[in-house]
């Protein structure tokens, strides 16, 4: 592509480990230097980091395609890592059949009738931490709360077996490694993930899934013709893939920004109701999926910067989520703003299909901290598991004041 089309050109690697362990200088910069960069080491990619690119680019999904990946891989010229999503990498008309059964299985009256469980076990884990909290003097958040709950609540909505659920974890770990370059970080996840990936595929089949689950959902929605029989697994494999990483981290990111904002926290455990609100605005100011690319299927513009067909861009949503052009005091996590068109979910035709259950999770699990905790302190540091496109716990040690 032409060198002189007057895009900067940054030598920044969002892989590094640098800029995985702390993006937020990155992201300035990038925002700083054009509504669109180029990238040094990367020569296929232009990136947006400013919140009105990305959102544009998002929502143009005839022109800025997902079937040809949505990390740095293009598959239209390399072979995909694993079979394709039949739901994240892929466009109409496909994606529209199998979106449609996903968006119906997780619906708003699904989360509806998920609620009262949802919540049960919410509480019963937050007795639980502050039992051993009281008992140790500090929790690990991550090993106590974030990874149990949605191993929890949404592998029994799924409906697969309790044993082994734990190669759930590394499974994701590894998908969203792979969304990003062959660096150390995704060779490393996939030597983890080769033993467990033949018993992720087993889980897939519809005779492992509790009849009513949301897996058999699926299978159904395949009996009644609305995908094929081929299709059940490969849709069931994304609730897998995109579940549970995810919500997981995004609990420990919303504890993250309430232990750094006391009096954020004292609001909220004043007010158990912005429970919904102080999740949503960790969403905003720690987004969990920091990034996604999207492909050029033809010679396109954003911002009126020529972009050639086949090019790769990447979306930087995490960054769009702090872009000060957007959002008044980007860097301040405030529980009373109300942060709609954040993109931490994407937007438009992809945006994620589980944010309702995603939300109820995080609201859940914040109301049941609000009432029995007064104050949250870091009790050491606490250790990242760096992933080419999550922000990611391995630990998260914190103290617990109970109210
Ligand atoms: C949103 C998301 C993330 C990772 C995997 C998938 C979806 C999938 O469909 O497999």
């Amino acid at each position: 592509m032409n060198e002189n089309s007057g895009i900067p050109v940054l030598d920044v690697d969002p892989y590094s480990a640098e800029n995985l362990t702390d993006p937020y200088p990155m992201h300035a910069l990038m925002r700083s230097a054009g509504p669109v960069v180029r990238l040094k080491d990367y020569p296929t990619v232009v990136a947006c980091a400013r919140h009105q690119e990305t959102h544009a680019v998002f929502n143009d999904a005839q022109t800025f395609i997902s079937g040809a990946g949505v990390g740095l891989a293009n598959f239209n010229i390399e072979k995909p890592f694993r079979p394709r999503s039949l739901i994240l990498e892929a466009d109409a008309p496909l994606h529209t059949a199998t979106r449609a059964v996903l968006s119906r299985i997780m619906s708003p009256k699904t989360v509806m009738q998920i609620r009262a469980s949802f919540a049960q076990e919410a509480e019963r884990l937050l007795d639980k931490a502050l039992e051993l909290n009281a008992a140790n003097g500090s929790i690990d958040w991550m090993a106590v709360v974030a990874n149990p709950f949605p191993l929890k609540v949404f592998a029994d909505s799924i409906g697969i077996q309790e044993e082994g659920r734990e190669n759930l974890l590394l499974y994701g770990d590894m998908v969203f490694n792979s969304m990003g370059p062959q660096n150390e970080v995704f060779t490393k996840s996939v030597e983890r993930v080769v033993p467990v990936t033949q018993w992720i595929m087993d889980q897939c089949d519809r005779s492992k899934l509790r009849p009513g689950g949301f897996g058999d959902l699926i299978w159904q929605a395949a009996e009644a013709g609305e995908i094929s029989m081929e299709q059940a697994p490969m849709l069931v494999r994304s609730l897998l893939s995109a579940g549970l990483d995810t919500t997981i981290n995004s609990l420990g990111n919303a504890i993250y920004a309430l232990g750094h904002h006391p009096q954020e926290y004292a609001r909220l455990h004043s007010d158990p109701s912005l429970a919904r609100p102080a999740f949503e605005e960790a969403l905003r100011w720690e987004s969990t999926v920091q990034t996604f690319f999207r492909t050029a299927n033809r010679d396109c513009e954003i911002a009126g910067v020529p972009i050639a067909a086949q090019t790769k861009v990447l979306c930087m949503l995490a960054s769009a989520n702090r872009d000060p052009d957007k959002w008044p005091d980007a860097d301040t996590y405030d529980i009373g703003r109300r942060p709609s068109g954040h993109m931490a979910f994407g937007s438009g035709l992809h945006g994620c299909v589980g944010q309702a259950i995603a939300r109820l999770e995080g609201e859940l699990i914040l109301t049941a901290l609000a009432k029995r905790v007064k104050g949250i302190e870091f009790a050491g540091p606490h250790t990242r598991r760096l992933n080419n496109t999550l922000r990611a716990f391995d630990t998260l040690p914190v103290r617990l004041i109970p109210a």
